[in-house]
This record gives C-alpha cells, sequence and structure tokens, in this order.
C-alpha cells in the first residue's frame, strides 16, 4: 500500500521555527507533545463503541483496567503528559475547577488552556467531538510554578491555538499567527500531513450555525438577523442553510471549510447563562484567533471583539458569534437596531 508523501506536521512546525532564528523550539517541542496527546486520544475515540467504554465511568473494562469515559480520559491523557513535558508553567482544564500545576522541575514559560472533549453531549451517540487548546507565553517571571494571571490573558495575546476534530478523520487545525493549517490523521502511520494548507474562510457563506431551540429565549435582534438569514435574496445568496452539530469545534470547523457563521448568543433560560455559554478562555478565545487568522471575526453579541476580552476567571463565558467577517458584521447591525 502506497503512503502519502505529504509534509507531516512536525516537519512543517519545525519549518516554521526556521524562519524565526531566535526562537528556542520550545513551543515546537510544546505543540509536539500535544500531538501525541491528541493522537492517543484520537485512537481512543475511534476504539470507543468498542471498548464498551462510554458512559461507564467507575467500571473495569476487558483488560481489567479502570475504565474512563471519554472524556475524562481525554483530560488525564493531556493533563500528565504536559504536566512534565518541561515547557508549561500551569494549565486549565474545562474538566477542572481549579488550576492545574505541573511537576516540579518541569517549570517552562508557556501557559496551556484545553478543552479536552468539547461537544460532549455528543460523545455517546457518534457524532463528531473535539479538544481545543490555547498557549500562552507566561507574564511571571520563567522558573518555578505558574499562577491565574497567568492563564488570565487577552486572546490577542495567544501565541498558539487550535482544535483536533475527532470526524470521519482526525483532523489537527492550529495557528501561530501566521495563518491557519490543517492535517490529517493518516492511523495507518499515525502521522498527522497536511492536508489544508492556509485555509481562508470562503467569501461566501453557506451555512448558519445556533441552536434554534432557544429561540423564544434570545433577544429580539437575534431573532430577526435569523429571519433575515432564511429571506431569500440571490444577491447575498440567501437563505442560508441551517446546520447544527451542537459541538462547536465540529461546528466550527464546517463553516471555517465551507463558508458560514456560527453563533451562541446570549439567553434568558438559565440565569447563569445570561452572558453565553461557552467558555472564553478554552472555546471562544483559541476559535476566534483561528477566525481572525483565516480572515473571519470574532465578537460578543454586545460587540465585543473576543480576542480583546480580559479575562476574570478560569471559567468565563461569552456570548460568541464566529465566522465570516461579513455576516458578524451584519449581525452587529441588527444588534445595534441599524437593521
Ligand atoms: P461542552 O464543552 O460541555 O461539550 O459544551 C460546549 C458545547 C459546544 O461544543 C456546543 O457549541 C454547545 O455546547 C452546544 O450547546 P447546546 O446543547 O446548548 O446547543
Ligand atoms: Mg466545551
Amino acid at each position: 500500500m502506497t503512503r502519502p508523501l505529504g509534509i507531516t506536521v512536525s516537519r512543517h512546525i519545525m519549518d516554521s521555527q526556521r524562519l524565526h532564528p531566535a526562537a528556542t523550539g520550545d513551543l515546537t517541542g510544546l505543540l509536539n507533545e500535544l500531538i501525541v496527546a491528541a493522537k492517543t486520544i484520537s485512537a481512543e475515540v475511534n476504539m470507543a463503541g468498542l471498548a464498551d467504554i462510554l458512559g461507564m465511568s467507575g467500571k473495569t473494562n476487558i483488560q481489567g483496567e479502570h475504565v474512563q469515559k471519554l472524556d475524562e480520559f481525554a483530560n488525564n491523557t493531556i493533563k500528565r503528559r504536559m504536566a512534565r513535558c518541561g515547557y508549561l508553567c500551569a494549565m486549565t482544564s474545562e474538566e477542572e475547577a481549579d488550576i492545574i500545576p505541573v511537576v516540579e522541575g518541569y517549570e517552562g514559560k508557556y501557559t496551556l488552556a484545553f478543552d479536552p472533549m468539547d461537544g460532549s453531549s455528543n460523545i455517546d451517540v457518534n457524532v463528531s467531538i473535539g479538544t481545543i487548546f490555547s498557549i500562552h507565553r507566561r507574564l511571571s517571571p520563567d522558573g518555578g510554578p505558574g499562577d491565574e494571571s497567568d492563564l488570565l490573558q487577552r486572546g490577542r495575546r495567544q501565541v498558539a491555538a487550535g482544535y483536533i476534530i475527532y470526524g470521519s478523520s482526525t483532523m489537527l487545525v492550529f495557528t501561530t499567527g501566521a495563518g491557519v493549517q490543517g492535517f490529517t490523521l493518516d492511523p495507518s502511520v499515525g502521522e498527522f500531513f497536511l492536508s489544508h494548507p492556509d485555509i481562508r474562510i470562503p467569501d461566501k457563506s453557506k451555512y448558519f450555525s445556533i441552536n434554534e431551540g432557544n429561540y423564544h429565549y434570545w433577544q429580539e435582534p437575534v431573532r430577526r438577523y435569523l429571519h433575515y438569514l432564511k429571506e431569500e435574496d440571490k444577491a447575498t445568496g440567501r437563505p442560508y442553510n441551517g446546520r447544527y452539530i451542537g459541538s462547536m469545534v465540529a461546528d466550527f470547523h464546517r463553516n471555517l471549510i465551507a463558508g458560514g457563521v456560527f453563533l451562541y448568543p446570549r439567553d434568558s433560560k438559565n440565569p447563569t447563562k445570561t452572558y453565553g455559554k461557552l467558555r472564553l478562555l478554552y472555546e471562544a478565545a483559541p476559535l476566534a484567533f483561528l477566525a481572525e487568522q483565516a480572515g473571519g471575526r470574532a465578537v460578543t453579541d454586545d460587540g465585543r471583539e473576543i480576542l480583546d476580552i480580559e479575562p476574570e476567571g478560569l471559567h468565563q463565558r461569552v456570548p460568541v458569534i464566529v465566522g465570516n467577517a461579513h455576516d458578524v458584521d451584519i449581525f452587529l447591525e441588527f444588534m445595534a437596531e441599524k437593521r
């Protein structure tokens, strides 16, 4: 069987590093460790049904090992591998209330915020899920453990961000601030190969993605915007098609590749969700960085650029509107009652 003669992700990262003669190789090392974690999780996701692990936390598997739920498995895989990679000083995860320290003696100069298994409601039903990550340079002096302030940095200061989508194939999509690159995992050789170089979000949108079940809980301008997207107007390519998976990674990925806008605005359903559902540090900010790098835009429903929000807490939530820049602009015109 012939193997693809493509560019591996490690090759690509090393080549990019060469363009920065002052680079120490730490970010390269960090990304490479994260990629190993991603491959481990991907293998587990693919075995999920067979290994009978879904939703059976606390039981033992056929080898007599403790069986973990997939989101627990993903969290532990990243946490354990990255805690002694030597490049991080602190981490935060959607699965953990507190800051995650790294192993003493292994402190490095970066921080990692991650959502180990995004789209968790889709795990048990064989629908695409993903892992999201965001990397910052620490603010505290190098050496010794990092603290919360190292993690509470604006998205604009990210040095790298991306996601791994476990779909019909496993893909890694990331940016280090020089465009967005997409790699597809060839499971037979265990390597990610460059399959989507320099991703740009299409100028013409096809899709909108929003949980329409929340229609009656939205603000009025959001409802009017949705109505607008469904109107017929050949010149602007409307109506758009509605597509909603319920895994932000998967919804974002489709719109990034095929063109569209994703929305999770605030709603009145639940007082704790007044300011949105999605988390700033490891959901909204990394995808906003990718969107901007691909020529798109990401804002809150009150018009703040996601990348400029000063984080107040590790698990802070924000409303998110992300995708094609023109679609986002029009959304904001509706919110400002200009339409
Ligand atoms: P999770 O990280 O617990 O899976 O929650 C985040 C997910 C996103 O992936 C998705 O966009 C959203 O929640 C879906 O929410 P809803 O079911 O309210 O539409
Ligand atoms: Mg999530």
